[in-house]
C-alpha cells in the first residue's frame, strides 16, 4: 500500500459512533477481525450481470467463499445500535464511511436498504444484511479496482474506464454530465457513495431503457404516456 493510498472502507466506524469520531476506516476495531482477514472476505465473487448494455459485461474472477455467519453476526450486532434487530438507514449510514469526513450519501444508504428489505420493513434484518455486506463489500472492490491512482475518489478517466469495463458505451461528454450530476462533494470526480450511486442510476435507466428497445440498437421511439410510465418506474 503505497504512502498516498487512502483507503474507502465500508466499515466502520464503532468507538463512538459516526463518521466525525472517526475519519479512517476501522475495520478491526468493529470486527474484531484483522484487516488482512477483512481484506479477504471482500475478494467475494463479483457478480455484477446487469450493468451491461451493449456489449457483454466481463466480470472479474474473485475467487472466495462468502464470509462465515459468526463474523457476519458480530458486525451486524454492531450496526444495529440500538439492538432492534434491524439495521436502519441511519444506523446503515453510521457504518458506513466513503473514505472522507463527510456523511455517507443518504441516497445510497436508503438505495441499498431498499434493495434488500424483502418483507418490506424499513430496515434489514440479519439474513438480509448478508446480502447488504456481500453488495457494500463488492462495490469496494471495484471501486479500489478502478480507483487506480488510489485517491479514494473516482475521476472522469477512472469513471470512464469502470463503466466500460461494466459494458456501457457513453461519449465523453457524457462522463462530464455524470460527474457533474453525482459529484456531491465538488471535487470534480466522485466519492465512493456517490460512485455507488451513479452505478445504480445508471443501471435502473438503462433497465428501463432496455425494456422499450427491443432490438438492442440503442434507439427508442415512445408515446408521451410511456416516457411518463418510463419516468414513474425510476422515480
Ligand atoms: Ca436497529
Ligand atoms: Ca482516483
Amino acid at each position: 500500500m503505497g504512502a498516498g493510498h487512502r483507503p474507502v472502507s465500508a466499515y466502520v466506524i464503532s468507538s463512538g459512533g459516526g463518521v466525525a469520531s472517526c475519519p479512517r476506516p476501522c475495520v478491526e476495531n468493529v470486527t474484531g477481525e484483522s484487516e488482512t482477514r477483512v481484506r479477504e472476505i471482500l475478494h467475494l465473487l463479483w457478480v455484477c450481470e446487469k450493468m451491461a448494455y451493449h456489449n457483454q459485461y466481463r466480470a472479474p474472477q474473485y475467487n472466495s467463499a462468502p464470509p462465515d455467519q459468526a463474523f457476519l453476526w458480530n458486525i451486524f450486532q454492531r450496526v444495529d445500535k440500538d439492538r432492534s434487530g434491524s439495521i436502519s438507514d441511519t444506523e446503515l449510514q453510521q457504518a458506513l464511511s466513503n473514505g472522507t469526513w463527510t456523511p455517507f450519501n443518504p441516497v445510497t444508504v436508503r438505495s441499498i436498504i431498499a434493495m434488500f428489505d424483502r418483507d418490506n420493513k424499513g430496515g434489514v434484518n440479519f439474513n438480509e444484511f448478508a446480502g447488504v455486506w456481500k453488495y457494500i463489500t463488492d462495490w469496494q472492490n471495484i471501486f479500489r479496482t478502478y480507483d487506480r491512482d488510489n485517491s479514494g475518489f473516482i475521476d472522469k478517466t477512472e469513471l470512464k474506464q469502470a463503466l466500460t469495463g461494466f459494458g456501457y458505451r457513453l461519449s465523453d461528454q457524457f462522463y462530464n454530465t455524470l460527474i457533474e450530476k453525482f459529484d456531491r462533494q465538488r471535487k470534480g470526480q466522485v466519492a465512493f457513495d456517490d460512485f455507488i450511486q451513479c452505478c445504480i442510476v445508471l443501471q435502473r435507466l438503462t433497465d428501463v431503457f432496455r425494456r422499450y428497445d427491443t432490438d438492442q440498437d440503442g434507439w427508442i421511439q415512445v408515446s408521451y404516456e410511456q416516457y411518463l410510465s418510463m419516468v414513474f418506474n425510476i422515480v
